[in-house]
């Protein structure tokens, strides 16, 4: 600092001139910017009218348009159920997430024919999905073993193009996921190579909509050797519902908007919000019991955790080729993907399974496993 005195005289006197054509034309840059920011602060108030003047016309459409914009904030319809929850829950018919069996033979048929249907997805809470053979969302399961071939067969009951993406097949999509006119059906085979869970669903543009609108469900391709035996084996299909309304007095519609802003009304397993909570699984103590999980999405992953126990085994990413992992307590499981887990549990008792990203068993994707017989209810 004590050289400052001396070096500004200095600098003044050798530069004086400099300064003073500087300083003129600091002066004349700064009118100009002056200027300018008048300018570009009138612009963006244009803009900004011109915005709202289009959200104001956009907005009536949004009923009954799907894709047009809503403004914000989007509003949530999350855990808005009729009054007599619990007496719709319990008439409810529970999405059957019992593993069915192998058919017989190389060649295993799949037919489903797409409808639009109405379907519950909460108690009092109607949703019009566009569905997978009549059952709502998800779709059929579908079990094969390694090296039996799928022959399906999907009939467009619907009113717009659909189509079906396997995630168990090595297979061309734009021959075989082609879209299928309505009315038309369509029959392609693969041969299920690979052993695992997979994700089926609608491939029609958008896709957001087509899986949001119920279009999905899980194909399981046991392995030709065949995993270590277990007592129970049950598929669950997680995935997210967004809707336009709260589906109570009339049935909800895709909110796009929502599911691009990723914020379900409702999550769930097979469909129903906590529908194995009110008719959980079972199974006796000292049994284990296999869960094989598909995320379905459209857009979420699931963190699949079961309360009160560990994964005795985890087939992570669905990776039968490898041995499990073992002593794991949450797996995620990304939308698209799929994840194997067994259980043995001694004790008597409810054990919730999850995702463990909480926000999804607030929105209703939990249930519960019942082993034995114990009393009282769980508290989540
Ligand atoms: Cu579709």
């Amino acid at each position: 600092m004590s050289s400052y005195p001396a070096t500004e005289p200095y600098r003044s006197r050798d530069h004086g001139g400099f300064a003073g054509v500087a300083a003129l034309l600091l002066g004349l840059a700064l009118g100009a910017v002056v200027i300018v920011s008048v300018f570009l602060v009138k612009a963006a108030d244009d803009a900004r009218d011109d915005a709202a003047a289009v959200t104001k016309q956009a907005a009536p459409a949004s009923a009954h348009d799907h894709t047009a914009h809503q403004p914000l904030p989007l509003t949530s319809f999350a855990g808005k159920a009729a009054p007599n929850a619990e007496a719709l829950a319990e008439a409810h018919n529970a999405y059957p997430a019992a593993l069915p069996a192998v058919p017989a033979g190389n060649l295993v048929h799949v037919n489903m024919t797409l409808k639009d249907m109405t379907v519950e997805i909460a108690p009092g809470v109607k949703y019009n999905t566009w569905a997978f053979d009549g059952h709502g969302a998800p779709g059929p399961i579908v079990h094969v073993r390694q090296g039996q071939t799928v022959e399906m067969t999907l009939k467009n009951g619907g009113s717009i193009p659909h189509s079906i993406d396997f995630h168990a097949a090595r297979i061309a999509p734009n021959v075989a996921f082609r879209d299928t006119q309505p009315g038309e059906s369509f029959t392609f085979r693969f041969k299920a190579g690979d052993p695992g869970v997979y994700m089926y669903h609608c491939g029609t543009k958008p896709v957001l909509a087509h899986i949001a609108n119920g279009m999905y469900g899980a194909i399981v391709v046991s392995p030709r050797k065949a995993l270590p035996k277990v007592d129970h084996e049950y598929v669950l299909v997680a995935s997210e519902w967004y809707m336009n309304t709260d589906g109570l007095s009339q049935p909800a519609s895709l909110s796009m908007e929502k599911a691009r802003a990723m914020m379900p009304d409702w999550t769930t397993f097979n469909g129903y919000a906590n529908q194995y909570v009110t008719h959980p699984l079972t199974a006796k103590p000292g049994e284990t019991t296999r869960f094989y999980v598909v995320a379905a999405g459209p857009t979420l992953e699931t963190a699949f955790h079961v309360v009160g126990t560990i994964f005795n085994r985890a087939w992570v990413n669905a990776d039968v080729t490898n041995p499990p992992q073992k002593g794991i307590q949450t797996v995620s499981v990304a939308p698209g993907g799929g994840g194997i887990f067994d259980v043995k549990i001694d004790e008597e008792g409810l054990y919730p399974f999850v995702s463990h990203a909480f926000a999804h068993v607030d929105l209703g994707q939990v249930g519960l496993l019942k082993v034995g017989n114990p009393k009282g209810h769980m508290s989540h």
